[in-house]
């Protein structure tokens, strides 16, 4: 592999715009070097909000992975923990998602080696990351990784397993192919753990407790059961560890490097605990898609795959809550107006109803569209006065696109419209007949002759007219045929009121 043992930043999110990018050279020489790439990978990876140290914990695993057969693994009482990096203070630290450089060969006891990755992610809800950035996030690092390590403190709250629940959503939108479940493993880690005397630090308590809180039950609120039913959906296994909290000087101290002996003993006795558990040779599995065990090499080609899906723009766009229901809101509002706009006008010019006079019809458009944006504004909406104006001007095109359609489908019942281009093509017929006649028998041959040749164009059109009207081919001729007829009698109409204007005696002049 060649470099210093090391984080490697492998996606980076773009501050500016919001918009994701995978260093693939990177991760390339992660798991592209000769004695890993075709090794099956296990893939561990720590997600949850920030500030909550989750690099602190990856350092305790990679002091592991180093020392697996030492007795003492967790290291020296003045070492400094080093590795991911991690920091006290109140600002984020880790950015996108990083991997540890080294790819870790472990045999498991059927004698296959397996390729074990630590990846540290992003901690979601920092002041500079929107829904979208922290879903993704999430969903990547959960769909890349066999094991996802949901690291939250103190408690599993209901708004923990909400954005569970929307992060999981998000990533099973990019997997086109799900068989059975789409995730592998899922832990939840509670951090600072201060009820051991309800349930004991440790994976048996942690069970017991996730049971409790994951439990779906009748007489529970169908929202919270769909939270709970999501969840158990997308993994194929759920587990959870409590961890004591790690004493004032780590969570505290500002010149705490992550020598134990600052930590608390109960802190180093949880680790002693966890990491073991979930890294020894027995409890490593390998990172499978659709049923299927991914090599290094295959998941370098998945994560390429997942990003792209990412940086396109089918999906959906995750919102905050508040946005995702105001919008919801409005929507709702915009419909239920539209809907009784539609109703009432139906009930005057609708499909069977016969043809309605335009001056009374527009009057009573006029009438419901006020009445529609009167239901729209008086309904209770989130999101304050210019959000919902937004969806004001929405109903408001979308009332006036229903007003075309109905007005227009009004006009096509007028019996005198329908039969209007035949009516001209028919009366300009009998006029170039009777033209020609008198033409010919004044010996003017030739313009009568022209005469008769524009009569049988006129009869052709009428012929062709009909057949397209019968038949409702050809659409583009019927059209061209209606409009020039629509242009001759707009002339013949336009040239017989002048003639009455000037044929009319003179006006007086008014003083
Ligand atoms: N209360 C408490 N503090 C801890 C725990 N583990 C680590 N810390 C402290 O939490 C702070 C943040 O640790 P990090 O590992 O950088 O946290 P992080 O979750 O990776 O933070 P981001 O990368 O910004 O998301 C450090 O000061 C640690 O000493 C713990 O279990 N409980
Ligand atoms: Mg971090």
């Amino acid at each position: 592999m060649g470099g210093e043992p090391g984080p490697v930043q492998i996606v980076t999110v773009n501050k500016a715009d919001h918009s994701f990018s995978l260093d693939t050279e990177a991760l390339g020489r992660i798991l592209l070097a000769p004695e890993v790439r075709d090794k099956h990978v296990v893939v561990l990876s720590v997600a949850g909000a920030f500030r909550k140290g989750k690099s602190f914990l990856l350092d305790f695993m990679l002091r592991y992975m180093y020392r697996m057969h030492g007795e003492d693994w967790l290291g020296q009482e003045d070492d400094e923990l080093t590795g991911f990096s991690w920091r006290g203070g109140s600002e984020p630290e880790t950015t996108g998602i990083q991997m540890w450089n080294e790819v870790f060969l472990v045999e498991k006891s059927n004698g296959t080696e397996v390729a074990v990755l630590l990846m540290d992610t992003q901690g979601a809800f920092d002041n500079q990351s929107t829904v979208k950035d922290c879903a993704t996030i999430f969903a990547l690092s959960t769909m890349t990784s066999s094991m996802q390590i949901y690291n939250l403190s103190q408690n599993i709250q209901e708004d923990d397993l909400q954005q569970l629940q929307l992060f999981t959503e998000y990533g099973r939108l990019a997997m086109d192919e799900i068989f059975q479940k789409p995730f592998q493993s899922l832990m939840f880690l509670i951090r600072d753990w201060s009820f051991p005397y309800e349930y004991k630090y440790g994976f048996k308590g942690g069970q017991q407790f996730l049971d409790k809180r994951l439990q779906v039950k009748e007489s529970q609120h169908q929202e919270l059961q769909i939270v709970r039913e999501h969840i158990h959906s997308c993994f194929t296994s759920i587990s959870c560890f409590l961890l004591p909290h790690p004493g004032l000087k780590v969570a505290t101290s500002p010149s705490f490097k992550g020598q134990l002996c600052d930590v608390a003993p109960e802190f180093k006795e949880g680790l002693r605990d966890l990491v073991p558990t979930i890294l020894q040779p027995s409890a490593l599995a390998e990172k499978e898609i659709n049923g299927n065990k991914v090599t290094c090499r295959g998941l370098l080609e998945y994560f390429k795959a997942y990003i792209k899906i990412y940086q396109g723009e089918d999906l959906p766009h995750p919102k905050s809550m508040l946005l995702a229901t105001a919008e919801a809101n409005n929507l709702a509002a915009v419909a239920a107006a539209k809907d009784q706009y539609y109703r009432n006008m139906e009930k005057i010019c609708g499909g069977d109803l016969p043809y309605a006079a335009p001056s009374s019809l527009e009057e009573k458009h006029e009438f419901f569209l006020r009445e529609a944006l009167r239901l729209f504004s008086s309904t209770k909406k989130m999101g304050g006065q210019e959000f919902c104006g937004r969806f004001q001007a929405q109903l408001q095109s979308e009332l006036e696109e229903l007003w075309e359609s109905f007005s227009k489908h009004n006009e096509s019942k007028n019996v005198f419209s329908a039969f209007r281009t035949p009516a001209v093509l028919f009366v300009l017929v009998c006029l170039l007949y009777v033209l020609s006649g008198l033409l010919s028998f004044i010996g003017l041959t030739a313009i009568s002759f022209a005469c008769d040749c524009v009569l049988g164009l006129a009869m052709m059109a009428m012929i062709s007219w009909a057949f397209i009207r019968y038949s409702g081919k050809y659409h583009g001729v019927g059209t061209a045929i209606d409009q020039a007829a629509g242009v001759l009698l707009e002339q013949a109409t336009m040239m017989l009121n002048k003639s009455r204007a000037s044929s009319a005696p003179p006006q007086k002049k008014s003083n």
